[in-house]
């Protein structure tokens, strides 16, 4: 017997939720970049500690849904998050409250979730909006932060406070929910302690779900494509991002190295030159990077070939939705 919980790891797109993750397993289990929308499935990381284990669901990060894959990945999100026995929510604490973290907090006050935790992450950036926070989730609570008034005009910047009493009383019981509010530097493993403090704090005895020395069971195929597609991320920064897609066609065990076949989507064919490149430099720089790090993560050699191909509104083909596991069956 040891302290076991389900966590859904939950908040708006880049607050930091995979890097959290990652630095809670302490190892890189979930792909991150600046831009937005970078997780797409839901991802678990298991925390293996003395005390017991979490098993940590990465979810794609709450945002206005356009179409298709929008729509999904915020039905993704929410989906974990009532399954699991703890809600973590991620806030990017260096920017002020934004609607998508204010949608969370009045979906905590409403479905009164019995154990949460708000991680103020990005601690440690200045200036870092705590006090506003609280104040946000006051009003979600009191029902006073209607959703399209114009949020914090005219409020001070740059408010330094002091690190909060945690407390881990008040959850749950239809009553009234307390989260318990922690502060995060995900960067770094030792900067995300509180928060895996917070979360031991709320498991329960029972027996561990997954065996003790394995960090995630994502699939392998969905694992492979993540990396490229971060590498992608990496390499052309905001030029495309939502409109690339990648599926791993084939992965071939020939004992002491993996063979891989992955397919590039873009939904324009003036997109292809872009994730190409000038005498195919993009492509093969992806290539390059994504293998070194698979053969980091999986420990045996990976050569990767890639094809671009053209899919007009792949993001709203079920079928490719399906291919690249949007269309659950993880969580
Ligand atoms: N300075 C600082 N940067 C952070 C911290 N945590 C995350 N970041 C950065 O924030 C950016 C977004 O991180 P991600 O982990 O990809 O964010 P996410 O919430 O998973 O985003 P989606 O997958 O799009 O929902 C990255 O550039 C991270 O390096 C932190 O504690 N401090
Ligand atoms: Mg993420």
């Amino acid at each position: 017997m040891a302290l076991v919980a389900t966590v859904a790891v939950v908040g708006r797109t880049n607050a930091g939720k995979s890097t959290l993750v990652n630095a809670l397993v302490g190892e890189k289990v979930s792909i991150v970049s600046p831009v937005e929308q970078t997780t797409r499935n839901t991802i678990r990381g298991i925390v293996a500690d003395p005390r017991g284990q979490l098993v940590l669901l990465d979810t794609p990060g709450l945002h206005k849904a356009v179409g298709t894959l929008g729509t999904l990945l915020n039905r993704m999100a929410r989906r974990s998050a009532a399954g699991a026995d703890i809600t973590c929510v991620v806030f990017d604490a260096a920017q002020e409250p934004q609607l998508e973290d204010i949608g969370w907090m009045q979906r905590i006050a409403k479905e009164k979730p019995e154990k949460v935790v708000f991680v103020l992450n990005k601690a440690d950036k200045s200036p870092f909006f705590e006090k506003m926070f609280r104040d946000a989730w006051g009003e979600a609570v009191t029902g006073n932060g209607e959703r399209n008034r114009p949020l914090w005009v005219g409020a001070t910047h740059g408010e330094a406070t002091k690190p909060s009493e945690a407390s881990a009383e008040g959850t749950g019981n239809g009553e009234r929910v307390e989260p318990l509010w922690v502060k995060s530097i995900s960067t770094t493993e030792g900067g995300a302690k509180p928060v895996l403090d917070a979360l031991f704090g709320f498991a329960e005895e029972g027996e561990l779900l997954f065996d003790e020395d394995i960090v995630t069971d994502y699939p392998r195929k969905l694992a492979i494509a993540d990396v490229i597609r971060e590498k992608y991320l990496a390499h052309l920064h905001q030029e495309l991002p939502h409109e690339l897609g990648i599926i791993v066609k084939r992965v071939v065990d020939e004992g002491s190295r993996w063979k891989s076949e992955a397919e590039v989507l873009v939904n324009r064919p003036s997109q292809k030159p872009i994730v190409i490149g000038r005498a195919a430099s993009t492509i093969k720089a992806v290539r390059k990077a994504a293998e070194r790090e698979l053969k980091e993560v999986f420990g045996v050699p990976v050569s990767l070939e890639l094809w671009v191909n053209v899919e007009p509104n792949w993001m709203k083909n079920d079928r490719l939705l399906a291919e690249m596991g949007y269309l659950g069956g993880l969580v």
